[in-house]
């Protein structure tokens, strides 16, 4: 079987040293308009399925790297110190550990967000996204972003849309390796999209996206549907993107979005994120597109709902929606982390 250290050494140089004293990135946040539900391979991260998202702009993770004198990584999130008998900690030093260029390499790693972490916000996208570029930056990696992106793969799989703004694709690809399941940028550009993000919970999920999907893949019994579901949904958003048809586009993401909770709610046990107001949230949206406005929702692993529309209707959206925060993907975005950060 292949492993993560295999495809990791495939990929980078024999000899890796820091050419700085630190390495600094910004990674989006990304949601997906086309879900990624359901791996082929659990070790590499290997999807079933293509997935295509749109990155949330100046919302996501800026990170700093440093080489440490300790004796074990450091972790710092939003100013804090992760104890290292944490779930995060060992995930990210388990990244570490695959691109540690000797063994006695200790990092320092500074990362802060702007969205609520482990929310169904893909805080795990943009923070292992951070992460993979802010390494690239200290090592100076001669790789495309492309490599990158299966870098941050081996992280968390949604990591590999976050290096990008904009509309993203991830290629499911075919390689039993992996070497061909990355993302890539596309060249819609749409300046009027909006996302409006509607949070209902900001704690931690109870059920992590990786258990859900392996337990969803295992036991609904409708799971053999979805990559028809997902290939069908694609060409939809492509041709949606293509012509900016925004009904067209709004409608296939909330039908996708509402397929993988399908899919979540048949499995066994039966698992389900949304909470009562999530679902009051999908009523409103309903009711004010019965009356003609363009509104839908996605929703991710977790309760909290992302509205779909356009900038000609913002005033609408937030008089319906008081607490809605407003993303503009496509507005100009700061590049590296000391734009937004003090880190
Ligand atoms: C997505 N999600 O396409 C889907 C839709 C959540 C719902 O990718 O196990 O944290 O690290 O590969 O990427 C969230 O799952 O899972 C996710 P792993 P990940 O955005």
């Amino acid at each position: 079987m292949v492993t993560k250290l295999d495809v990791v050494q495939a990929l980078l140089p024999k000899i890796t040293v820091p050419q700085k004293s630190s390495g600094v990135a910004f990674a989006p946040s990304n949601i997906a308009l086309c879900k990624y539900w359901g791996k082929r391979n659990v070790e590499l991260n290997l999807p079933v399925t293509s997935s295509l998202s749109i990155s949330l702009s100046n919302l996501g993770a800026c990170t700093k790297v440093s080489l440490a004198d300790a004796a074990t990584d450091q972790i710092i999130l939003n100013n804090e110190v992760v104890a290292s008998n944490t779930v995060f900690y060992r995930r990210i030093v388990q990244f570490l550990h695959l691109i540690r260029p000797t063994k006695d390499t200790v990092f320092n790693v500074t990362t802060k967000t702007n969205i609520p972490v482990a929310a169904g916000l893909a805080s795990s996208a943009c923070g292992f996204a951070g992460l993979v570029l802010a390494l690239a930056d200290l090592f100076e990696w001669p790789l495309a972003l492309e490599q990158l992106s299966i870098l941050a793969r081996m992280g968390s799989g949604s990591a590999c849309r976050s290096l990008w703004h904009g509309f993203v694709e991830w290629q499911v690809g075919s390689q039993a390796n992996g070497l061909d399941s990355y993302a890539y940028p596309l060249e819609y550009h749409w300046p009027e999209l909006r996302i409006g993000l509607l949070l209902v919970d900001k704690s931690q999920k109870p059920q992590t996206s990786s258990e859900a999907m392996q337990c969803t893949v295992e036991t609904s019994p409708f799971y053999s549907l979805w990559p028809k579901t997902v290939s069908q949904a694609l060409q939809e958003t492509h041709a949606a993107l293509a012509s900016k048809d925004f009904w067209s586009l709004g409608a296939v993401a909330e039908a996708n979005a509402l397929a993988m909770h399908a899919l979540m709610l048949s499995s066994t046990p039966a698992i389900i994120y949304s909470q009562a107001p999530t679902l009051d949230y999908m009523q409103r949206v309903w009711r004010a597109r019965a009356e003609g406005l363009a509104v839908f929702f996605t929703q991710d692993a977790g309760p909290n709902l992302k509205l779909l529309y356009l900038v000609k209707d913002e005033a609408k959206i937030k008089e319906l929606f008081a607490e809605v925060q407003c993303v503009a993907p496509f507005e100009a975005v700061p590049h590296t982390a000391e734009c937004l950060y003090d880190l």
